[in-house]
């Protein structure tokens, strides 16, 4: 019966660890936490992930649609949804 418990709770502990989706990257990488994905976010963002900084410089252009400087979520996104 023990044993039963513990398996849940650490099936539940797992479920949470490995939900991080974009969404949640989006979050995590607003680091000023305005809601947008500024240029310099978006950039050590991908720095992180040891992406070439040309590349994301690209990117990032391409993903902002209306070329404000900065990705809301949803520009965010929508890139991620198209190359599904
Ligand atoms: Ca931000
Ligand atoms: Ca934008």
């Amino acid at each position: 019966m023990k044993k039963l418990v513990i398996s849940i709770i650490s099936a539940l502990l797992l479920g949470t660890v490995t939900m991080a989706g974009p969404e949640e990257n989006f979050t995590k990488y607003d680091t000023n936490q305005d809601g947008l994905m500024q240029k310099e976010e978006y950039m050590a963002m991908r720095a992180k992930w040891g992406k070439d900084p040309a590349e994301s410089e690209k990117g990032f252009k391409w993903k902002d649609k209306d070329g404000d400087g900065a990705l809301t979520k949803e520009e965010f996104l929508s890139h991620l949804n198209k190359k599904k």
